[in-house]
Parts: structure tokens; sequence; C-alpha cells
């Protein structure tokens, strides 16, 4: 079983969509690629078959396979671990907690909760699929994500704040924000990184630095993301 302690050691994290196809060749880069975890999912398309089928072909390797869970049809039994995002700049109740509670109330009995690890999660891209589907208020304050921060390590004790940004490159401000006020809970940042500026940028503020988009538009640039975040000291 692993431990959500290994949390702690992790600086870089690839983010696979299985609703996007990967070459043999490619997966073989990803997995030497000298990351600290795969994590899987996505916010359209994803299934229990084709989820099934990355994990299958990603299994070969020693890096931890970790599913992030967006819909409960595309749940897989054979995760080392799961992220479960709660959305927090959202109105609308169901993507905090409601449609946990569902699958709770549903399958309770069976579910493994040391391997469920939540996530705060705060979304500031306006334009990315998650922000549609959430209804997101990306317009937060500094102030608001410190709130949000303290909110997920004092009151909700999640292991995980993530300052989700997916398809843009947000810059360091919300990352400042939460920086300041975290303690216990990691910082993760994930979204549009693709340039070694900011990666670093990133990197000097959050724990764990995120890159999705860039493995399938640049795969050599986000194999060497790993290096441009693990040589940057996190402030
Ligand atoms: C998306 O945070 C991740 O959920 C990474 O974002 O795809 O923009 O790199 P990008």
């Amino acid at each position: 079983m692993m431990n959500r302690e290994i949390l702690k050691n992790w600086r870089h994290v690839m983010k696979l969509d299985p609703a996007k196809p990967l070459t043999d060749t490619q997966i073989d880069h990803i997995l030497r690629s000298g990351t600290d975890a795969l994590m899987i999912g996505g916010t359209d398309g994803v299934t229990y078959e084709n989820t099934n089928n990355l994990l299958s072909r990603l299994a070969l390797g020693e890096i931890p396979l970790i599913q992030e869970i967006s819909t409960l049809e595309s749940v897989h039994p054979s995760f080392d671990a799961y992220l479960i995002p709660s959305v927090l700049n959202t109105s609308d109740i169901r993507w905090v907690y409601g449609e946990h509670l569902e699958a709770i109330k549903k399958f309770g009995e069976y579910i493994p909760w040391e391997k469920l690890w939540w996530e705060g999660y705060v979304v500031g891209n306006p334009e990315a699929k998650v922000a549609k589907k959430t209804n997101s208020d990306c317009s937060l304050t500094p102030a608001d994500v410190t709130a949000y921060a303290r909110l997920t390590e004092h009151v909700f004790q999640f292991p995980v704040f993530y300052v989700e940004y997916s398809g843009t490159y947000g810059g360091t401000q919300w990352l400042q924000a939460a920086s300041r006020s975290l303690n216990r809970t990691l910082l993760f940042y994930g979204g549009g990184i693709s340039k070694e500026a900011q990666a670093k940028e990133v990197a000097a503020y959050a724990d764990v630095v995120v890159v999705g988009n860039v493995i399938y538009e640049d795969l050599d640039r986000a194999c060497e993301s790993v290096q441009w975040v693990k040589e940057t000291k996190k402030q």
C-alpha cells in the first residue's frame, strides 16, 4: 500500500489524459523521464476502457500511478492511490462534495479510504473545461486564495491544495498567496507549462509542478521540464 507521505517527496508530476493517444515510444519516454508520479485523468471523454488501456501500458514502470477521479464511471481499482478534487471556488456544491457524497452513498462500504488523497482545488483559467463545467469564479484575489488555502489545511485537512490553471500559464500570484499560509498541506500547481522560465518560476513556490498538455504537444520539452523543476529550490 502506498502511504500518502510519499507526496512529500514529489516535485514533478505528469498528468496523462486517457482520451488522448500515446505511442509505445512516447510511453517509454514518459516512464524514463524521471518524473515522480503519473496522474491519470481528464475532464472529458475519460472512460473505464481508455483508463484501463493506459494503465496497463504504464504498469511496466516503477512510477506511482495515481488516478485523479473526475467521473465515477472511470474509477479503476488497480491504481496505487486516488486524488479526489474538491473544487472550492464554485458556487455549485456538486463539485465541492455533492458528487462525492453520491459516490459514498452508493459505494461507501467498499471505499479504500486510506488510498484517497483529497485536493482542495482552485480553478484560475475561465476558459478551461473544468472552469466551465464547475462554473468556477476565476476572479479571486490573493486574499481569497489565502483563505481557500487555510480552509483546505485547517478545516478540511486535505493533503493537497491545487492551483489549477489548466491550459494557460497562471504565473505565481496565487501560488505566493497560498504558499505563505500552508504548512502541512502540499501546494500543487498545474497549467500551461511549456518553457523553462515558467517551470522554474512556479517551482519556487509550489511543492509539486504538474505538466499536462505539453506532453502531447512536445514530449521532449515535457521530459526536460522534470529537470527544470528539480533543479529549482522551493523558497
Ligand atoms: C491540468 O493542471 C494540469 O489538469 C496541467 O495543465 O495541461 O495546461 O499543462 P496543462
